[in-house]
């Protein structure tokens, strides 16, 4: 099955952890990431007096049952340090399970389509370079289309940020 994973950070080095978080979900046993969406620096959402974060997504293929790639990738955010100081606030590492093809989960542990993913622009861009046309089981909106129903303001708050440079010194041509 094909799975989307949202990923998000605005402690520490977080380019730098969201490189090694993607290493760390393509060595789970039955898990593989197919595509990786570029970074982007985002305006913080829901509680504003935080720094920016920097967010992306994977396309992943896995045979694990969703459950357990939660708990896998709940493992991995403590792996990595991770520290949420309160609901919406600052986090070192947060890995949201976003899509499942056509899944449709509603219990204690887990809600898939994640529940807020169509109105967060942090979500939908990266998602949209993963490819424009997944569809939400539940809306029957494509990410695209969900994308373009947020306001302008909410998406020019979401800025790719350039791929590092190879090296000190480019050689141009
Ligand atoms: N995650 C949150 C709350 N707010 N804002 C941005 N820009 N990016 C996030 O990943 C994010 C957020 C809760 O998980
Ligand atoms: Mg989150
Ligand atoms: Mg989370």
């Amino acid at each position: 099955m094909q799975v989307v994973i949202a990923l998000g950070s605005n402690l520490g080095e977080s380019l730098t952890t969201l490189e090694q978080a993607t290493a760390a979900i393509n060595n789970l046993p039955h898990v593989t990431v197919l595509k990786t969406a570029p970074c982007y620096r985002t305006k913080p959402w829901g509680y504003l007096d935080q720094p920016d974060f920097v967010n992306s997504a994977l396309l992943v293929e896995t045979s694990l049952e969703l459950h357990e790639l939660y708990r896998q990738l709940a493992q991995i955010e403590l792996d990595f340090g991770r520290q949420r100081l309160f609901k919406n606030g600052p986090r070192t590492l947060d890995l949201d399970l976003i899509w499942a093809e056509d899944t449709k989960i509603n219990d204690a542990q887990l809600t898939i389509p994640h529940p807020r993913a169509q109105e967060r622009a942090f979500v939908l861009v990266p998602m949209c370079a993963l490819d424009p046309k997944l569809t939400f089981p539940d809306s029957g909106r494509t990410a695209q289309q969900a994308l373009s129903a947020l306001p302008q303001s909410e998406r020019d708050g979401v800025v790719r940020l350039e791929p590092e440079p190879q090296s000190e010194n480019p050689q141009r041509s």
